[in-house]
């Protein structure tokens, strides 16, 4: 085997953001990009000689490209064998749950979540550890230090491997494998969820629909849903991953996720319906008529978890991102356990799970997963509701409200501005920050401020701190309003505002939630001067 050593220059652009590092896909295809943060990430983390290396994606526009560029790479950097997925698919949980099973070194993941694709849309690479999850931030910091100062890559010169055929390959002494990607992750979904009861749900006529928006999740669902569990096929929409996702924005949300939601609230809707995004580790639930939210969503699978075969034993505890909302707490409160409250990304979650402190984890933005692998997992909250409607024989709604009923309602919705200048957002978050000692206290109609802050983080477990993680103001009632820039977008910036309030009234517990947080919502609008600051007189999405 040839191996080059090729001079190169530093790029100054390379940190990885709230996952990873993404960029449009003409940013990468310059000559050196990919392989400049590649080096930085093998340099960084100096692999043994030898040392097993899990790599693949969510079938996104250049993934191919990147695949061939990276396997080069790997065998010039001394690692000895490459565990990809067949077409180079593979899920975000499905490379979790490979890194853990065949104990590798780590995993590369070429994915940009829900951002577009195609030649002009995103394109994204993430390195995860030997744990499964993403690299934490002393990791991500190194590394993109690393890229600063980088001044040569190594590749090996060799023909492209075959990625459509399952098999081994060799470059120079590395070995290749071409693996299925779907097998291994679709058995740890059979260990942990009640197969026979789902299928006899589905038995029973109970009618689910799912939405894989032409990301990855399609050969996922198929598997688990249509062959394993017997679902009808056409339960399956968009189910063929695409390089450019059909043009669509795999995001599952009420906006981007349109189809499904025009299915789930028109007549003869089923009974469930779920999608997931371009890397298959969001979700988004919705019953006939019925939106749940993701925070709900968290809490409900943490207070019916006992009804789920691999949760049986119990739970350690929850964590959930500092903007997700408070329903979470309550349950774990009512159970017993801990509740963490992390910073935004999924990267903070590894450690508590890793120290058995929390079982479940979720966040607001369609993220909810558990200790069985490190990542968030799509398909894996499906299932987990599945179980859950499978042995309680109702419908989504009912078990929302009787949720509701016993826990109160933690009132939630996110609205975000995409896409708008840096400099406005900056300006909206500078105006906040300068406004805490003002706020403090200050009364908004009924409603008193009991603290404003920008939230930090100690890491309970290596007490590594985190700060600057999103402004939050709290009031004396429980009510929190949020503003966070997004760390995952690549053009112009976005802000999200996130809104939450208690409600216990099981009077106004099916009322609209836009409707029950317009005030907190007025008054988010007033002290951001968001409509002034950006010209935007509405959200561009409100989940
Ligand atoms: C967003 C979400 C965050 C999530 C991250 C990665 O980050 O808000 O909760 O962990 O995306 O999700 P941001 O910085 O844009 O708010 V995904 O599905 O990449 O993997
Ligand atoms: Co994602």
């Amino acid at each position: 085997m040839q191996v080059h050593t090729v001079a190169t220059a530093p790029f100054t652009d390379q940190k990885p953001g709230t996952s990873g590092l993404r960029k449009r896909v003409p940013v990468f295809q310059q000559a050196h990009y990919l392989e400049n943060f590649v080096q930085s990430i093998f340099d960084t983390i100096a692999a043994p000689p030898n040392a097993t290396l899990v790599l693949g994606g969510d079938s996104r526009y250049y993934n191919r490209e990147a695949i061939q560029t990276i396997l080069k790479m790997a065998a010039a950097n001394g690692f000895g064998r490459v565990l990809v997925g067949r077409g180079g698919i593979l899920s975000t949980p499905a490379a979790s749950c490979l890194i853990r099973k065949y104990r590798t070194h780590g995993g590369i993941i070429l994915y940009a979540s829900h951002n577009p694709g195609g030649p002009e849309g995103d394109f994204g690479i993430k390195y995860n550890t030997a744990n499964g999850g993403p690299a934490p931030e002393k990791i991500t910091d190194a590394i993109f230090a690393q890229s600063r100062l980088i001044a040569q890559y190594r590749i090996a010169e060799a023909a492209d491997v075959e990625l459509d055929r399952t098999g081994e390959y060799r470059i120079g002494g590395m070995t290749v494998s071409v693996m299925d990607p779907v097998a291994d992750y679709a058995g740890l979904m059979e260990s942990l969820f009640d197969f026979a009861a789902i299928r006899e749900l589905f038995k029973g006529g109970f009618r689910v629909r799912f939405d894989a928006m032409h990301a990855v999740t399609g050969p996922y669902a198929r598997e688990i849903l249509v062959n394993r569990l017997a679902a009808p096929a056409d339960s399956m929409m968009n189910a063929v991953p695409l390089p450019d996702f059909g043009g669509g924005h795999p995001d599952p949300n009420l906006t981007y996720a349109h189809e499904l939601v025009e299915v789930l609230y028109g007549k003869d809707a089923p009974d469930f319906g779920a999608a997931s995004d371009g890397d298959g580790d969001r979700n988004m639930i919705l019953g006939r008529h019925f939106f749940v939210t993701p925070s709900d969503s968290l809490a409900i699978l943490a207070a019916n978890a006992h009804l789920v075969p691999g949760y049986r034993q119990g739970l350690a505890g929850i964590a959930r991102s500092m903007p997700t909302s408070a329903a979470a707490d309550r349950v774990a409160r009512a159970l017993g356990i801990p509740c963490y409250e992390t910073p935004t990304g999924w990267k903070f979650f590894g450690n508590l799970m890793d120290a058995g402190k929390v079982t479940l984890c979720g966040e607001e933005s369609f993220g909810t997963g558990s200790d069985h692998i490190r990542e968030k997992d799509g398909l894996w909250a499906v299932l987990f509701w599945l179980n859950i409607l499978a042995v309680r024989k109702q419908s989504v709604e009912t078990i929302v409200l009787e949720h509701w009923a016993r826990f109160g309602r933690n009132v939630y919705t996110r609205h975000d501005y995409e896409d708008i200048p840096a400099e406005a957002a900056d300006g909206v978050m500078k105006l906040l920050h300068d406004s805490f000692a003002e706020l403090q206290g200050a009364q908004f109609g009924p409603l008193q401020v009991k603290l404003c802050d920008d939230f930090s983080y100690a890491d309970p477990v290596d007490g590594s701190i985190s700060t600057g993680q999103g402004v939050r103001i709290l009031f004396t009632d429980g009510s929190r309003i949020i503003f966070r820039l997004s760390g995952t977008g690549t053009g112009g910036a976005t802000l999200r505002i996130y809104l939450e309030s208690f409600e216990s009234d099981v009077a106004k517990h099916h009322l609209d939630a836009q409707y029950l947080l317009a005030t907190l919502t007025g008054i988010a609008l007033q002290i951001s001067e968001l409509h002034k600051r950006t010209g935007r007189d509405r959200p561009t999405v409100i989940t």
